[in-house]
């Protein structure tokens, strides 16, 4: 060390409290030396801000002095912490009694979507009724998702607006999943009953409106089908979901691959049919589109429309769940908002 005309108290007070940091024999006593010295009112910390007093020309040595006990302080508290730390942590591995007998805390349980819920509910109707499972692709071509499915070359839905198309220009997203009654109908013979559930795309959104939703297609090709088959087959599926006392009404529409087609609205399950906000206080709302499949459509999946008749029909799946849980905006169902999503845990 240097020599230390000014401060003969220096090399006593950094023996003694290195001496202090050698006895230490906990954190807490550790703490109080450092803060005694090197803290903001200690004694070498003092030391440092008189500096400033002494002659200019003994300034350098002075605070060159006072640093280096600084840093043997400084040093030597970091060595006997790390000791303490070291031994109070083994006896507290060794010696702390630990308590195995509170009961633990528990994650809280997810549950399925409401969306996806309903959409195995659905499933699970119509495969006890007899419909087999079918997927298709959500990237279609144009033939597919319009072309086969009889849609003039000018149907507003091909427009740009309603349709997302692949960057390719040739791909798009489905905009329904009835592209799956033509990738069905070319696959296998009939008779079929198949329903398609997917995810659907269009460029839409508002409070019953979303740009992704889902879909559950259903469609029957067979010898002599009515639509009467239609009407009873919905009605079925409307009474299992809804309870017995729901009821149906078809309301003439047009679809370009049904003929006839018709919008299915279902008495509403919030009021009763009486009359509320839901049903716009008509006791009635629509869940879906149907028809019998156009001759246009069988014939062009290879099937003799003279032989072979069918019905189909398409549901929004979302429209379906809001409905079931009383749910007035759409968008709630995709802002994974766990207060929401726990209400149908
Ligand atoms: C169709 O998509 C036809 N492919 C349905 C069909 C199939 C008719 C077979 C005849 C035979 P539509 O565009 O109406 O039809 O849609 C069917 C259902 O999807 C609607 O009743 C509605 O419940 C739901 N839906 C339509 N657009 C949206 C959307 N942007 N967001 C949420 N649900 C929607």
């Amino acid at each position: 060390m240097t020599d230390q005309p000014h401060d003969p108290e220096l090399v006593p007070l950094r023996d003694k409290t290195l001496a202090a940091i050698t006895a230490a024999t906990d954190s807490d006593t550790l703490e109080q030396i450092r803060v005694s010295c090197l803290g903001k009112k200690g004694s070498l910390t003092g030391r440092l801000k008189e500096l400033g007093k002494l002659p200019a020309e003994a300034r350098p040595a002075a605070g060159a002095a006072i640093n280096e006990v600084k840093d043997a302080l400084e040093e030597a508290l970091a060595a006997r912490g790390e000791s303490l730390k070291q031994a109070e942590l083994a006896l507290r591995l060794t010696g702390e009694p630990f308590d195995i007998t509170p009961p633990g805390r528990g994650f809280p349980a997810g549950a399925p979507h409401p969306v996806a819920d309903v959409m195995e509910e659905l499933i699970d109707i119509f495969t006890s009724l007899g419909f087999a499972v079918e997927e298709g692709p959500e990237v279609e071509t144009d033939r597919y998702n319009f072309q086969m499915l009889n849609f003039p070359d000018d149907h507003p839905a091909r427009d740009m607006q309603d349709t997302f198309y692949v960057q390719d220009g040739r791909r798009l997203l489905r905009t329904h999943t009835s592209p799956v009654q033509v990738h069905a109908m070319l696959k296998r013979k009939p008779p079929l009953a198949v329903i398609a559930p997917g995810r659907v795309y269009r460029c839409d959104s508002d409070v019953t409106h979303s740009p992704v939703f889902h879909q559950v297609e259903g469609f029957l090709v067979d010898r002599r089908v009515t639509m009467g088959h239609l009407k009873a087959t919905l009605e079925l599926f409307v009474q299992r979901l809804y309870g017995r006392q729901t009821k149906i009404r078809l309301r003439p529409s047009f679809f370009p691959f049904t003929e006839p087609s018709a919008e299915v609205d279902v008495s509403c399950v919030l009021c009763g049919a009486k009359g509320c906000r839901v049903c716009k206080q008509t006791g009635w709302l629509e869940i879906l589109g149907a028809g019998m499949i156009d001759p246009n459509v069988l014939t062009a999946c290879e099937i003799d429309p003279e032989v072979w008749g069918g019905f189909a029909f398409g549901l929004g799946v979302e429209r379906i769940a809001m409905l079931k849980y009383g749910i007035d905006d759409i968008r709630l169902l995709y802002e994974n908002d766990p207060r929401f999503l726990g209400q149908f845990a």
